[in-house]
Order: C-alpha cells, then sequence, then structure tokens
C-alpha cells in the first residue's frame, strides 16, 4: 500500500480532491484514493482505517462533504494522523462540512485544512511524510523558496502597474 491513503465520500468529491493528488504527484509521493463513506458504508470505513497503519500507510487524507464525518469516524479507528479536506457543499459553502470535520472532540485530533483546500492537504501530507524522509523534506524547502521567488515577482510587477496608474 502507498505511504498516502486518500479517502473520499464520494466520486463526487473527485474534482476538488485532484488538488491533492496534483501536489502528492509533484512531490513524487505514491499514494492510493478510494471512495469510503462514514454514513454509507461505515463497516468499509472501519475496516480500512484499522488496516491502514499495517498495509503501511503513513497518512490519510479524509474528504467529505456536507455532515463530513469521514475524518473523524478515521481517526477513531487509528493511531495515523488523519488530515480533514472538508468539501464545499450546495447549500451551505461548506460550512456544514468544515464544522462537522474541525470540531473534534479531545483525545481525537484531526488536522483539518481549509474548505475546498486540497492542496494545502496535499502539501500537509508531504510535510508529515517528510519528517523522516530527506528527499522530499530538501524538495519541501525548494518549494518554498520557488513560492517566494514567485511572489516577488508579483510585487516587483505591481511596482511597475503602480507607476502607470
Ligand atoms: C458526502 O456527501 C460526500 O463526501 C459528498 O461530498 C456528498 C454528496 O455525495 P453524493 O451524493 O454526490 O454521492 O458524503
Amino acid at each position: 500500500m502507498a505511504k498516502v491513503a486518500i479517502v473520499m465520500g464520494s466520486n463526487s468529491d473527485l474534482p476538488v480532491v485532484k488538488g491533492a493528488i496534483d501536489q502528492l504527484k509533484e512531490f513524487g509521493v505514491e499514494f492510493e484514493a478510494h471512495v469510503i463513506s462514514a454514513h454509507r458504508t461505515p463497516y468499509e470505513a472501519e475496516e480500512f482505517a484499522k488496516n491502514a497503519k499495517a498495509n503501511g500507510v503513513q497518512v490519510i487524507i479524509a474528504a467529505a462533504g456536507k455532515a463530513a464525518h469521514l475524518g473523524g469516524v478515521i481517526a477513531a479507528y487509528t493511531t495515523l494522523p488523519v488530515i480533514a479536506l472538508p468539501i464545499k457543499s450546495s447549500l451551505m459553502d461548506g460550512l456544514d462540512s468544515l464544522l462537522s470535520m474541525v470540531q473534534m472532540p479531545s483525545g481525537i485530533p484531526v488536522a483539518t485544512v481549509a474548505v475546498n483546500g486540497a492542496d494545502n492537504a496535499g502539501i500537509l501530507a508531504v510535510q508529515m511524510l517528510a519528517l523522516s524522509d530527506p528527499v522530499l523534506a530538501e524538495k519541501l524547502e525548494a518549494f518554498k523558496v520557488n513560492m517566494a521567488a514567485a511572489v516577488r515577482k508579483k510585487d516587483a510587477q505591481l511596482q511597475e502597474d503602480l507607476k502607470k496608474l
């Protein structure tokens, strides 16, 4: 099994989850992904979470929308770190998903990223793996350097644009 496992409540979540997948691919991190629902397939959610560590998974990303209990349910059955990705829903703009994920009771932490914050879910997973992977740690350093360079370039462009106003 891959070191990162992504679970999503429905395949309708994939367009958002793709952002996390793109980041993992960018860093060369192997992953696997499954549709597992805390409510529709609770037995599979339990089985997956109970076996993940023994199967070689080190970090789990759980994406879900609406009453998004997937991250919490997975976290209940494993000591692996769980990153929750709230998916924006049609009625409440994802606030329902966010609160379902972030308001965990003491003892069962779930590291919740922003609503639809798929990139950060992927990057956070890489950061966790990088704790014991020097190659990944170096890639993360380069990632930050490049990001800062891009912002400086934007500032330089802004200074030019301001002169024209
Ligand atoms: C959640 O319900 C899923 O994560 C998805 O975001 C939402 C809607 O699922 P579908 O009705 O599209 O399968 O469990």
